[in-house]
């Protein structure tokens, strides 16, 4: 298993609409496994294949919100390949979201609180299921991913260029410290 490399915005490739998986192979499987490993190590609750140069219709999460007795946080991965969204709920909620390829940089985004989806799991089985709370909203965050689109374009554009003048700021600073 390896830790891979984040791509950050701007860089193009987080712009590209990915492609569907024809078939889950082995190599999908290794691709999974490093991007749990990378997205723990982050640490992220979720990655999509193309945030680490992989332009292709798969994503993984791990909300890491359920705690053993003795405080320890338990996995619950989860993987989702060429997801679709069935049905969305008329009712849009706020969540303050961050982005690993938009580092320490977090706003709130409206989406609908509850979602229908459908996907294929890490074996090609297929799932169809009713998704809600902070699942839906990483899920759709994740499927922004795939069309090349980041949280910061549902912001307007007074609020993304503070964004992007704050990550500017940041690693401006990064720069000098190093
Ligand atoms: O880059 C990504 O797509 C991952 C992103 C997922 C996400 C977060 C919040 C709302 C929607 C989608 C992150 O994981 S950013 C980091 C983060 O939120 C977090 C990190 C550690 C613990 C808990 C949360
Ligand atoms: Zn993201």
């Amino acid at each position: 298993m390896a830790i891979l490399p984040i791509y950050e915005t701007p860089d193009e490739m987080l712009r590209q609409v990915s492609k569907p998986v024809e078939e889950v192979t082995d190599w999908h499987r290794e691709l999974i496994a490093d991007m749990f490993e990378t997205m723990y190590d982050a640490p992220g609750i979720g990655l999509a294949a193309v945030q680490v140069g992989h332009p292709i219709r798969m994503l993984v999460i791990d909300l890491q919100e359920s705690e053993e007795e003795g405080g320890e946080v338990v996995k619950d991965p989860r993987v989702f390949i060429n997801p679709e969204i069935l049905e969305t709920s008329d009712n849009d909620v706020p969540y303050t979201e961050g982005c690993l390829s938009v580092p320490e940089q977090y706003a709130e985004v409206m989406r609908p609180d509850r979602i229908k989806a459908r996907w294929l799991d890490e074996n090609g089985t297929k799932h169809e299921k009713e998704i809600e709370g902070l699942l839906a909203v990483c899920l759709q965050h994740e499927m922004d991913h795939l069309e090349g689109v980041l949280f910061i374009d549902h912001l307007s554009k007074l609020k993304r260029d503070m964004v992007l003048k704050k990550l500017a700021k940041m690693r401006k600073l990064q720069r000098k410290a190093a």
